[in-house]
């Protein structure tokens, strides 16, 4: 049987990362709004976790930061100008529409797409579908970029379909892999794509982002309708701030690490014998209320851990890639040491990475990654400028010491020498990975 790796992609977190309040429903954003933020610790951060993960022996690649500030956004708003007219324009009339336009949000890779792996698919290719992202504009205005990079890393039509977004349209909002996940026995073996959605009646303090029609559409582009499942968020998760599900739930293999309030009552008990039905080996792990509060896991992420199969894709051996703050956290540690000494589940090992600057925004590891499940053929077939070495780290971490500044305000956004820095950082990163004409100056 050939090998089949599960291929972490990270966002590169870009040079304008910055804390501007822009997400409704995600406490970590709404807390450190307008408070400073570091660029260039955050970048490090993120660059450290990929180099943590290739010397565990995993395949990971990254996907490059989005073109900011996004003056094209503004200019279709009907602001016209130089872009230092427009900035100053932005600045004093909307200062929340020049934060948007500024945006490093597409660091959170999980958000970019729902990914099938080919086994799993009619055609047998593996399937992606660029996130609308809909209901706040600041992501809302990745999809497109994201749909064009797709096209760009998968671009072998025999294997790859990269599929047009769901409808931009609040009934359809679609926040891709971070309400997805992919329960198998084995990386090699038939998936099941378990889709969850938030409900659209509920009327809740926060906003829905993952509707069901959009899963379904998903699942249909995908050509897996069959062999989905669509399970309903708690409304009650959403409103202490599971904004996506994967805040308070994960999976990998035949484990699906879950909070007890993650999921709808009937729609968990539904789905779960479904899962047991079609995966003989479903193991899944609830962690009570009593042990790590829902509050609790919101506040330290334990949910957002990366779970990961052994480096050769045994997945009876797992490792869980936790925040540093589920370390700083007597709850959540009581219940690690619990679990690993459960030998009916497989998480045999924790370890946790300092990701502080994006946590602060509401993302912690697994939200920036996009996980793509390959075959040795696909991974032979995707663009390796896309492809994380030890090597490409270093230059990486150069470039960020060259750029990026360790400290970025509100009023930042409002000077043209940053804008100019911007600009002149995403140039040399394009030559750094031999990327000439990635962004569209
Ligand atoms: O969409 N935060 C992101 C965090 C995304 C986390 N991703 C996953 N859970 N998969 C969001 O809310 C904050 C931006 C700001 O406030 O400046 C932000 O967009």
């Amino acid at each position: 049987m050939t090998q089949t790796y599960e291929v972490n992609f990270d966002g590169l977190i870009g040079p304008t990362h910055n804390y501007a309040g822009l997400s409704a429903g995600n406490l970590a954003s709404q807390n450190h709004s307008q408070t400073a933020s570091n660029p260039k610790a955050a970048a490090l951060q993120g660059i450290q976790k990929m180099r943590m993960l290739i010397q565990l022996g995993y395949k990971q690649g990254f996907f490059l930061p989005q073109l900011r500030p996004d003056f094209s956004l503004l200019r279709q708003l009907g602001y016209s100008g130089s872009n230092e007219e427009l900035q100053r324009q932005v600045f004093h009339e909307s200062p929340q529409l020049l934060n948007t336009a500024f945006s490093a949000s597409s660091m959170w890779a999980a958000n970019a797409a729902t990914v099938t792996p080919s086994r799993d698919s009619k055609d047998e290719k593996v399937h992606f579908t660029p996130a609308n992202l809909v209901t706040t504009v600041h992501r809302a205005i990745e999809c497109q970029h994201t749909f064009n990079a797709l096209r760009q890393v998968f671009s072998n039509p025999e294997m790859f379909t990269v599929h047009p977004p769901i409808t931009a349209h609040a009934n359809f909002g679609d926040e891709g892999a971070a309400n997805h996940s992919r329960i198998c026995s084995d990386y090699g073996e038939d998936g099941v794509g378990v889709f969850v959605y938030g409900d659209e009646c509920a009327e809740g303090r926060f906003p829905v982002r993952q509707r069901i029609e959009a899963s379904r559409a998903v699942a249909r582009q995908h050509g897996v309708t069959e062999r989905s499942i669509f399970l309903q968020q708690n409304p009650a998760a959403i409103d202490a701030g599971a904004f996506h599900n994967d805040v308070v739930a994960v999976a990998n293999g035949p484990v699906l690490f879950y909070h007890e309030q993650a999921f709808e009552t009937e729609s968990e008990q539904q789905a779960f014998a479904l899962l047991a039905e079609r995966c003989s080996d479903f193991n899944p792990i609830c962690v009570p209320q009593l042990d790590v509060s829902m509050d609790e896991a919101i506040r330290t992420y334990l949910f957002n851990s990366q779970l990961l199969a052994s480096n050769d894709g045994n997945i009876s051996e797992m490792v869980l890639l936790a925040p540093i703050e589920c370390s700083e956290s007597e709850s959540v540690m009581t219940y690690l040491q619990k679990l690993s000494r459960d030998e009916a589940q497989p998480i045999r090992d924790v370890m946790f990475v300092d990701v502080r600057q994006s946590m602060s925004n509401g993302g912690g590891p697994a939200c920036l990654r996009l996980r793509v499940a390959l075959s040795e053929a696909e991974l032979a077939a995707v663009d390796d400028r896309f492809l994380a070495t030890d090597t490409k780290l270093d230059a990486l971490e150069g470039w960020i010491g060259e750029f990026y500044r360790d400290s970025l305000s509100a009023e930042d956004l409002g000077s043209p020498e940053f804008m100019e820095e911007c600009f002149r950082a995403l140039k040399a990163l394009e030559v750094t990975l031999d990327l000439e004409g990635f962004y569209p100056f």
